[in-house]
């Protein structure tokens, strides 16, 4: 697939603000910092479609992106984000499990984790979540530019063995070399076609 036009949409940052129509949908999740607005501009080919920061927790709402005016690209906002309150994990908590029940045309869950650390007791908590209501999801590890190339396989490894998932499930990425980009827009031609 090629993307030959994205563009933002509308966000949601409360139930009534979810997207119920027909047109297909991909969505982003995974720790804040692990690089989903960032993926999604690089497979876009824009800079700033997505917002995007050095500081973890910048997407607190939905995002919504419109793209190739075929479907949607959806940035969902991080987990983990060690300085946001209990109140502010209550309400992302009960968005995200809105969005995810709610959304009648999600295909696929892209979950972003960065390739040098190990998956997080959250991560696994959405993977579960995910497998709990047959949410079909694939796994981006992310940043490998910071790896040595020889270390992508075991790092993706590590990563499945961790999540208890098929190592196939893992694609390697990164924003800053395009490892993994045209893998990437492959696989979401045949969630979208
Ligand atoms: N080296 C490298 N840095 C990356 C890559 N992708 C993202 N980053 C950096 O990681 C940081 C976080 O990226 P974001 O895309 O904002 O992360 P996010 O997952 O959207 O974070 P939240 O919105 O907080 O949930 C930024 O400083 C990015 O420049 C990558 O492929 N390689
Ligand atoms: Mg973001």
């Amino acid at each position: 697939m090629k993307i030959s036009s994205a563009i933002y949409l509308t966000s949601a940052v409360s139930e009534d603000g979810i997207l119920k129509d027909d047109c297909p949908e991909v969505a982003f999740v995974g720790r804040s910092n692990a690089g989903k607005s960032t993926l999604i501009n690089c497979i876009c080919g824009q800079k700033n479609l997505a917002k995007t920061s050095s500081k973890p927790g910048l997407t607190k709402m939905i995002n919504y992106f419109f793209v190739n005016k075929q479907f949607r690209i959806v940035d969902l906002p991080g987990y983990g984000y060690a300085q946001t309150g209990q109140k502010h994990i209550a309400n992302w908590a009960g968005l995200m499990e809105k969005y995810l029940l709610s959304s009648p045309s999600l295909k696929t869950v892209f979950v972003l984790m960065d390739s040098r650390n190990t998956p997080s007791e959250l991560d696994k908590m959405m993977l579960n979540f995910l497998n709990t209501y047959k949410i079909p999801y694939i796994i981006i590890a992310t940043k490998v530019d910071k790896l040595a190339k020889s270390k992508i396989p075991q790092a993706c490894n590590m990563i499945a063995k961790q999540l208890g998932v098929r190592k196939e499930v893992v694609m390697p990425f990164s924003a800053e070399n395009f490892t993994g980009k045209e893998q990437l827009l492959e696989y979401l031609e045949g969630i979208i076609n």
